[in-house]
């Protein structure tokens, strides 16, 4: 088989990039190791960014977006039992973020593209890739028919943080930048109306607590846990005593509960791949970088990713010019290690570091909630990053 872009994973990157090459009139094929049902049912991110949102509107693949979003136009930070509002529309001229589940995104483009009767190939298996460094990269994998090979002009890898595509980077010419952090996060899915209107994220001497949404039915909520946490040890009573706990406020609010429907331990790492390119293959989304997800940022990165790498591929094949692949690396990484910041920096303030009393870290990250909450100009610093830093 021949394609002009052979994609790897059809994850919110490796489908948003096969899109925008389509509407670009670049062919892709698309490759995938699980099923269609199960990528499309994985629970994962929660919140789009100003230019994602505005990305789907303008690129055909908004329209179910716009139904069922949720536009947010604030965030609270809660702590010491009181709620502070960021208003993030007033610090940011208007910029918005929309609450919309990541596998809605992930049917919104599996759709179109085969609207679009583009080519996304389920349940392949023990994928190869191979001649990066020449003009003809070969990806090489087992379906149904047998092994198959699929000779490309170029090669994305957007197989996420545990796929193969990394690996295709030789040691000698990358360097990988690893932080974990001494926690991780309990997220759950519930069948019961949100007890707020915003996101609300908690800091709490007993550990971070985040509630999120997806829809006027269903809650998205996390709890900071050890890193090495178990499910065994969260039965659904002590999930939701442990958040009314984390949320519980001076005026008495109210934490509504409901029935379980999805639950997982997600570790936090800090991420990085230098450079995310080599040869004819490029890396976009969480196979070249993790962010922990408290900065909501791990999806939107992936979509700028592929925004530049599309742009770079119609630059090429529209004016044979390669310019735009030559500085793809180092113009995401600009993106990268802002990012990586402001997620770094939104955990930092949030969670309990150690099991031991620290008064001293306590006492910073109160002054810092207390500077961010009543700053204008810390506020709006918040503000920026979290709709999402314009065009950089
Ligand atoms: P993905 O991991 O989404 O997709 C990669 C695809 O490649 C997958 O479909 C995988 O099956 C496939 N693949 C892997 N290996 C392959 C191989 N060898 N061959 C073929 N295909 C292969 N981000 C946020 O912003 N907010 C959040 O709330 C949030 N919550 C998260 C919760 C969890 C549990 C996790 C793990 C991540 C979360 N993230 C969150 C981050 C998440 O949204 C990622 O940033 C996003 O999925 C990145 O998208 P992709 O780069 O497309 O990678
Ligand atoms: C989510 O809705 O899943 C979500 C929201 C904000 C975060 C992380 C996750 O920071």
């Amino acid at each position: 088989m021949r394609t002009q872009v052979g994609i790897v994973g059809a994850g919110p990157a490796g489908l948003m990039l096969s899109h925008l090459l389509h509407l670009a009139g670049i062919e892709s094929v698309v490759i995938e190791n699980r099923s269609r049902s199960y990528v499309e049912q994985r629970v994962r991110a929660g919140v789009l960014e100003n230019d994602t949102v505005e990305l789907m509107k303008s690129t055909g693949v908004g329209e179910r977006l716009m139904r069922e979003g949720l536009v947010h136009h604030g965030i609270e930070l809660r702590f010491d039992g009181i709620g502070h509002r960021i208003d993030l529309s007033g610090l940011t001229g208007g910029r918005t973020i929309s609450v919309y589940g990541q596998q809605e995104v992930v049917k919104d483009l599996v759709d179109q593209r085969l609207r679009d009767n583009g080519t996304i190939l389920y349940e392949v298996a023990d994928v190869k890739i191979d001649a990066v460094e020449t003009t003809a990269p070969m990806l090489s994998f087992t379906n149904a028919e047998g092994r198959q090979e699929l000779v490309c002009d170029f090669i994305a890898g957007c197989d996420g943080f545990h796929g193969i595509s990394r690996a295709a980077i030789p040691e000698s010419a990358k360097t990988i930048y690893d932080w974990n952090y001494p926690f991780a996060w309990l997220g759950i899915l519930a069948t019961v109306a949100p007890s707020t209107d915003e996101l609300i994220y908690a800091r709490h001497d007993q550990g971070f607590a985040l509630h999120s949404l997806r829809s006027p039915e269903l809650s998205r909520l996390y709890l900071q846990v050890e890193p090495d946490d178990d499910l065994v040890h969260w039965p659904d009573d002590r999930i939701w005593s442990e958040l009314a706990t984390r949320f519980s406020t001076r005026d008495g609010w109210v934490l509504h509960e409901g029935s379980i429907i999805e639950r997982a331990i997600t570790p936090m790492r800090s991420f990085v791949t230098d450079p995310m390119s080599f040869g004819r293959l490029f890396l976009a989304g969480d196979s070249a970088h993790i962010v922990p997800p408290t900065g909501a940022k791990g999806l939107n990165l992936a979509v700028h990713d592929v925004m530049k790498l599309s742009r770079a591929l119609e630059e090429h094949y529209t004016h044979h010019r390669d310019f735009l692949l030559d500085t793809y690396s180092r113009d995401c990484l600009r993106r990268v290690w802002r990012v990586q910041h402001f997620s770094w920096w939104m955990t930092s303030m949030l969670h309990r570091f150690g099991d031991s009393d620290n008064p001293h870290q306590d006492h910073l990250q109160r002054a810092e909630l207390e500077n961010v909450t009543s700053s204008r100009a810390a506020a709006t610093v918040l503000a920026e990053n979290y709709v999402g830093l314009a065009e950089i």
